[in-house]
């Protein structure tokens, strides 16, 4: 679960990921999954966009972020996350729409193996903004060593 009481300035540190459950309503209609900013992610939801009609075999991410933290959901179909604090690999796979990734800053993130019409939601705490990103992999590395991440 995620820790709600962390400050954002305690979370900006850490470099943290944390798999999260959403609640689910179901019925005989369907499954009703809802998300609410500040009570199942920790921020403020500032910004929503989605990646589809993703080929198969493509590769997206391959940055990190000064300060953006994010939750990432395959919304359908299923796809991989690399994840890299500078220090610790890890892989996730996403595939069900009510548990999400969180993936906070200086995290390096590269995302794979896209399933046929898979979709992927992310929900993030800021607009969008270049200068947030780290696109050098070595750049990422060093500010997470200077740090003490890595
Ligand atoms: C992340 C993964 C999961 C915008 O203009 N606005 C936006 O909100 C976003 C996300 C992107 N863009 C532009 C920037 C690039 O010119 O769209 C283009 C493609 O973006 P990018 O190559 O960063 O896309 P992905 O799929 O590699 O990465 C995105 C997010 O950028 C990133 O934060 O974690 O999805």
């Amino acid at each position: 679960m995620l820790d709600m009481k962390s400050t954002k300035s305690e979370r900006q540190k850490l470099g943290t990921i944390r798999e999260i459950s959403l609640p689910i309503i179901s019925d005989p209609r369907g499954d009703l999954t809802f998300v609410e900013g500040e009570r199942h992610v920790p921020f403020v939801i500032r910004r929503v966009y989605y990646l589809y009609n993703v080929p198969v075999d493509s590769e997206r991410g391959g940055h990190a972020h000064r300060k953006l933290e994010q939750v990432i959901f395959a919304l359908s179909g299923s796809f991989r996350i690399k994840t890299d604090d500078g220090k610790t690999k890890s892989e996730f796979w996403l595939r069900n729409p009510r548990k999400g990734l969180y993936v906070s800053n200086l995290i390096w993130r590269e995302m794979d193996n896209f399933s046929q019409g898979a979709v992927c939601m992310v929900l993030a705490s800021e607009r969008y903004d270049e200068s947030d990103y780290y696109r050098s992999y070595d750049d990422f590395l060093q500010v997470s060593r200077d740090l003490g991440g890595a």
